[in-house]
C-alpha cells in the first residue's frame, strides 16, 4: 500500500512531488535492488511516470533531451554499476549546461554503517566512492537522511536551476521509504531555527534572477552610448540563451531592433530561422561570406548565451574581439571589456529590448548592413537519380521540417550537414557539439519527444554513433512513440575518416542490416524505408510525413567519403592541428 495514502509523505513521496512542481512528469532509468521500493513509489506517482530505458547511459542522455525541452530532467540509478553507466551523460548535462537530477539509491543506512562488502561496491566498505565521481559533473551533491532530505532536496535543485547544471542526490533505500521531516519554509533561504510544522506547503523551487539594480543601471547606461554611435550592428545568439530561460527575451529584442543576427551552431534555432534578419549559422572563418561579413565586421557585435567553442567556431577562427562589443553572459553583462555583474541574461535582454524601442528612429533611419553580400542563393530542388550526396541529403531534410519539428542532429557528417541549412519559423535543433558524445541523440529523442508530444522529433544519425545507443529505438518504439528517424548509412566513422585515416581500419564499424533493425528491438509496427537517391529520400520523408502514427525509420546511404561542405573545411584545420596526415 501507497505510504501516500496513509498521509505520511515518504523522503521519495517528497522528492517526486518536488520534482512535478519542476514540470517532471517522467523519471528515466534502470532498476536495481537497492531502488526497488523507491521504484514502487515512482510507479504509484500521481503526476510522475517510469520510463525504464535499456541501460543507464540512455537514461542519461534521455533526460538530458527531456531537460532541454521541457526545462528539467530527471534519471534514477543503482549504486556503482548503475550511476558510473550514466555518468558520461550527466557529464555531458554539465558542460552543456542542462538542468537535471540523478538520483541514486544504495543499500540500507544499518548495511552502510556496518561497512558490509555488499555488491556494486569495490569491496573494501566504501560507499561514496561513486557519489565523489560526480562531484566534478554536477554542480551541487547531497546524502538524504530523513532529517535533512526535504531542506537538502530543494538546496539542489535550486542549484541545478540557477547554474543550468545537474546535480546529484544519493539515499540509502530504507531512507526513501522513511518519512521527511519537513521545516517550515523548506526554501534555502530558510532560518535555521523555524519551527518544526506538520506538512507545510514548500516554497517554490524555481530561483529568482539575482539582479544588481545599479549595475543594470549602469550596463543599459554604457550600452546606450555605444548604440547610439554603432552603424551596423550585429546580434550573435547561442545555447545559453535557451538554458537559461531568455528565449522570449531574446526573441523581443530582436523583433524591436530589427538587427539582423546569426547564431552559433550550438545555439541553432534559440532564434528564428525563418526571418529576413537572419544570417545563418556562425562558424568563424568556415562561415559563409554574408554570415562571416556580417558577425566580424559589425561595428557593435552583441553577443547573446555565447560560448566559443573549437566545434562551433571553426577552430576559434572567429574575427570578432571578444573584448570589445556588447556580451551577455548568464549571470554577467559587458559593454567594451567593462563587467556588469549580477545582470542576468534575461533581463539584459529586456532592458536592451525597450532601450532600443527608445533609440528606434535613431537606427530605423539606418540600412541594418547595406554592404552584406546577397544570401546565398537557396540550394538546387535534387531532381537526381544519382547516388544521395550529403549535399542533396541535407537539403531535402531540411525541406521537410515543419514548425512542430524538433530536429536532433549527431556529431558527425549529420550535425556538420544541417546546421547550415536554415530551418523554418518554430522548428527546434538539438546537438551536442561540446561534449560531443556519439550516441547521445538517440535516447535524447526519447526524452525530447516525451517531454513535448505535440512536436514531432526527427533525428538524424550517423551507423556509427547509432552502434552506441540503438537499444533505445527499443524503448520508443515500447513507449508508442512515433518520431522520424534518418540514419546516415555511410558504412563507419566518415567524420573521422575525413580528419585523419580515410582508410584506416580504425575507422570501420560492422556493417548491420539497418532495415531489419526496428522489428529487432521491438518496434514491428515501424515504417522502415531506404533511400539511396534524392528522390528515394524525398519520397521517403512524404511518407513519414503522412504516417503520424507511425514510427518512420529511414535508412539514407551515402559515400564513404562524401562529407558536408562545412565538415570539410573543418576536417582540415583540425586534421592540421593535429598534426599530419594518414591514408
Ligand atoms: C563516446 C564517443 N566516442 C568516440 C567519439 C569520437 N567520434 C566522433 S564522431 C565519430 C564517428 C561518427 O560516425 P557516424 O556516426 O557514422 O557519423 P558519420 O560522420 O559517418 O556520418 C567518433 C567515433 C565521440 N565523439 N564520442
Ligand atoms: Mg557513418
Amino acid at each position: 500500500m501507497s505510504t501516500r495514502s496513509l498521509g505520511t509523505p515518504t523522503v521519495a513521496d517528497y522528492l517526486l512531488d518536488r520534482l512535478a512542481s519542476l514540470g517532471v512528469r517522467h523519471l528515466f532509468g534502470v532498476p536495481g535492488d537497492y531502488n526497488l521500493k523507491l521504484l514502487d513509489t515512482v510507479v504509484e506517482h500521481p503526476r510522475i511516470d517510469w520510463v525504464g530505458t535499456a541501460n543507464e547511459l540512455g537514461a542519461a542522455y534521455a533526460a538530458d533531451g527531456y531537460a532541454r525541452t521541457c526545462g528539467f530532467g530527471a534519471l534514477l540509478t543503482t549504486l556503482g554499476v548503475g550511476e558510473l553507466s550514466a555518468i558520461n551523460g550527466v557529464a555531458g548535462s554539465f558542460a552543456e549546461r542542462v538542468p537535471l537530477v540523478h538520483i541514486t539509491v544504495g543499500p540500507a543506512q544499518a548495511v552502510e554503517h556496518a561497512g558490509a562488502v555488499v555488491h556494486h561496491t569495490a569491496g573494501d566498505g566504501v560507499y561514496d566512492r561513486f557519489a565523489r565521481a560526480h562531484e566534478p559533473v554536477t554542480c551541487a551533491q547531497a546524502v538524504l537522511y530523513p532529517h535533512n532530505a526535504a531542506a537538502e532536496i530543494d538546496r539542489v535543485l535550486a542549484a541545478a536551476l540557477t547554474h543550468s547544471r545537474p546535480v546529484y542526490i544519493r539515499l540509502a533505500a530504507d531512507v526513501a521509504s522513511a518519512p521527511v521531516t519537513i521545516t517550515a519554509p523548506s526554501a534555502p533561504s530558510a532560518p535555521a531555527a523555524a519551527a518544526a510544522a506538520p506538512m507545510p506547503m514548500p516554497m517554490p523551487i524555481v530561483p529568482e534572477d539575482v539582479v544588481d539594480e545599479a549595475n543594470l543601471a549602469a550596463f543599459l547606461y554604457a550600452a546606450r552610448n555605444r548604440l547610439a554611435s554603432a552603424e551596423h550592428v550585429t546580434v550573435l545568439a547561442d545555447f545559453l540563451v535557451d538554458r537559461f530561460r531568455a528565449r522570449d527575451g531574446l526573441t523581443r529584442f530582436l523583433t524591436s531592433s530589427g538587427f539582423p543576427y546569426a547564431t552559433l551552431s550550438s545555439g541553432k534555432t534559440v532564434a528564428d530561422e525563418g526571418t529576413e534578419q537572419f544570417l545563418g549559422v556562425y562558424s568563424g572563418k568556415l562561415s559563409d561570406a554574408r554570415t562571416r561579413f556580417a558577425v566580424d565586421e559589425a561595428d557593435l557585435l552583441i553577443r547573446a548565451g555565447v560560448l566559443l567553442v573549437d566545434t562551433t567556431t571553426g577552430a576559434f577562427s572567429h574575427g570578432f574581439d571578444t573584448e570589445s562589443g556588447i556580451d551577455l553572459g548568464p549571470h554577467c553583462a559587458t559593454v567594451d571589456g567593462k563587467r556588469f555583474e549580477q545582470v542576468p541574461l534575461g533581463i539584459a535582454l529586456a532592458g536592451l529590448a525597450e532601450l532600443v524601442a527608445d533609440l528606434g528612429e535613431v537606427h530605423a533611419s539606418r540600412p541594418a548592413a547595406p554592404t552584406l553580400a546577397p544570401k546565398s542563393a537557396p540550394a538546387q530542388q535534387p531532381q537526381g537519380n544519382s547516388p544521395l550526396t550529403q549535399d542533396e541529403l541535407w537539403d531535402v531534410v531540411a525541406a521537410a521540417v515543419r514548425p512542430t519539428t524538433t530536429v536532433l542532429a549527431e556529431q558527425g557528417t549529420a550535425f556538420y550537414g544541417i546546421c547550415t541549412r536554415s530551418l523554418t519559423s518554430g522548428a527546434r535543433f538539438i546537438g551536442q557539439p561540446l561534449w560531443a558524445s556519439i550516441g547521445y541523440t538517440l535516447p535524447a529523442l526519447l526524452g525530447a519527444q516525451l517531454a513535448d508530444t505535440s512536436r514531432r522529433g526527427l533525428l538524424l544519425i550517423g551507423d556509427g554513433s547509432a552502434q552506441m545507443t540503438i537499444q533505445e529505438l527499443g524503448t520508443i518504439a515500447r513507449l508508442g512513440l512515433t518520431p522520424v528517424i534518418v540514419l546516415v548509412n555511410n558504412d563507419g566513422y566518415t567524420i573521422e575518416r575525413a580528419i585523419h585515416g580515410p582508410r584506416a581500419p580504425y575507422n570501420d564499424i560492422a556493417s548491420w542490416d539497418w532495415a531489419q533493425m526496428p522489428a529487432t528491438l521491438g518496434a514491428s509496427d515501424a515504417l522502415v524505408l531506404q533511400a539511396r537517391t534524392a528522390t528515394q529520400l524525398q519520397a521517403a520523408l512524404h511518407r513519414a510525413e503522412k504516417a503520424t502514427d507511425q514510427l518512420v525509420f529511414i535508412e539514407a546511404f551515402t559515400g564513404r567519403h562524401d562529407v558536408p561542405e562545412l565538415l570539410q573545411r573543418i576536417a582540415e584545420s583540425v586534421g592540421t592541428r593535429n598534426g599530419g596526415s594518414r591514408q
